[in-house]
């Protein structure tokens, strides 16, 4: 089947500053010596979960067509929860979405807008099943570590908020052939 690039959909997916802190925290370091030198490493759980995210996506066979890490401020994060804002959790979801690093994707491919809600689980990871993004690795749902666009019409939005147009590539890869 041949398939064009142009063809497929697009979503927008970010993982969230618990997501990030996640994988780059030192709190749960371990320090290894050795003679005069001392190594931070990251425990194994703890540095995974923007790869964790990304290999997932991956995986399936969808497409990273644009990836930055930002760190939004509080008004950007409030534009980009506006069909939450007449919620109560609205004011401290913007705070939070702003107080660190963001790393902001864009990926593509047929069916990726709603089976990315798939793979990232329910918006409560209490009630996200297991193998399911949110179902693994997080527990609350103030801190379900990623976003994923509901619908095309947000995709298209928060893809036009979060990235510049030139910032987005356009691509046939080889596994293409293999995947459609
Ligand atoms: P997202 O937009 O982040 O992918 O999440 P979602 O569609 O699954 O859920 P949505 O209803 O759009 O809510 C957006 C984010 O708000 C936070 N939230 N907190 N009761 C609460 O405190 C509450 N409910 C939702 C979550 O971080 C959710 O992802």
């Amino acid at each position: 089947q041949e398939v064009h690039a142009a063809e497929f959909e697009r979503t927008f997916i970010a993982v969230k500053p618990d997501g990030v802190q996640r994988g780059l925290s030192h709190r749960n370091c371990g320090v290894m010596r050795c003679g005069n030198h001392s190594t931070t490493i990251l425990q194994p759980p703890m540095r995974d979960a923007i790869s964790e995210i990304i290999s997932r996506f991956e995986r399936k066979g969808y497409k990273l067509v644009g990836i930055k890490v930002v760190v939004p401020t509080k008004e950007f994060a409030g534009k980009h929860y506006h069909a939450l804002k007449d919620k109560p959790f609205f004011n401290g979801l913007s705070e939070f979405l702003s107080s660190g690093p963001v790393v902001a994707m864009v990926w593509e491919g047929e069916g990726v807008i709603t089976y990315g809600r798939k793979l990232i689980g329910a918006t409560d990871p209490q009630k996200s099943e297991p193998g399911t993004i949110r179902g693994d690795l997080a527990v609350v749902v103030g801190r379900n570590i990623i976003h994923g666009s509901d619908g095309p019409e947000t995709a298209k939005d928060e893809i036009n908020l979060w990235f510049k147009p030139e910032e987005l590539v356009s691509f046939t890869s080889n596994a293409e052939k293999w995947i459609y």
